[in-house]
């Protein structure tokens, strides 16, 4: 259990900002790697799944595909760069296989798809499984471990809702007044 805050102020109340689950009118790209499609297509459903259910239209959202995951960051930040997405999804399946290939590519498509986002400013949901199996890969991709593509458009939708919140001047998100807690 963390340390009690003791309020002195009983009126101390912050404001929470939770950004909202709508994806109406909201622009997205994502970006496929096609190495381990038999994974990174079932992940993309999941993405689009989610985008769908949320409101999001079919003409709003493009679909790149790259070779693989060591080109996703490339085509993440020109996407993102082209001011033509509200938030860009990374897709991709890096597989642990028998030499250090793994682990270079790996760090590479994490690296690069952190730097673009934040180069650019728009948000770029990381959805790229690594996995030392391949079980592993198929379970998060609509298996056991659910769907992480799902996850990703979920994440999607609310860092480009964020993400407009925190630009604008004048905040029209959701703002609520934190749940007062008891102090002690
Ligand atoms: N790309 C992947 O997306 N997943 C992998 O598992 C993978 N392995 O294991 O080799 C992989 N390699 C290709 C790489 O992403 C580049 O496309 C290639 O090196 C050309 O730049």
């Amino acid at each position: 259990m963390g340390a009690r805050l003791t309020l002195k102020n009983e009126s101390f109340t912050p404001k929470q900002i939770r950004a909202g689950t709508n994806a109406a009118g909201l622009r997205f790209a994502l970006v496929v790697s096609r190495f381990n499609s038999f994974i990174t297509e079932r992940l993309l459903d999941g993405a689009l799944d989610a985008l769908d259910a949320a409101g999001a239209s079919g003409e709003n959202i493009e679909v790149v595909r790259v070779p693989g995951s060591f080109e996703i960051p490339l085509a993440a930040k020109k996407l993102a760069e082209s001011a033509r997405a509200d938030a860009v999804i990374a897709v991709g399946c890096v597989l642990r296989g028998e030499t250090a290939h793994f682990d270079y590519v790996a760090s590479e498509v994490a690296r690069g798809v952190q730097l673009a986002q934040l180069d650019t400013g728009v948000p770029i949901i990381f959805c790229v499984l690594t996995c030392d199996t391949v079980e592993q890969a198929i379970d998060r991709a609509g298996l056991k471990g659910g769907n992480k593509g799902h996850e990703a458009g979920m994440a999607a939708i609310e860092m480009a809702n964020l993400a407009r919140h925190l630009r604008a001047a004048r905040p029209s998100a959701v703002v609520q007044n934190a749940p007062r807690r008891k102090a002690r």
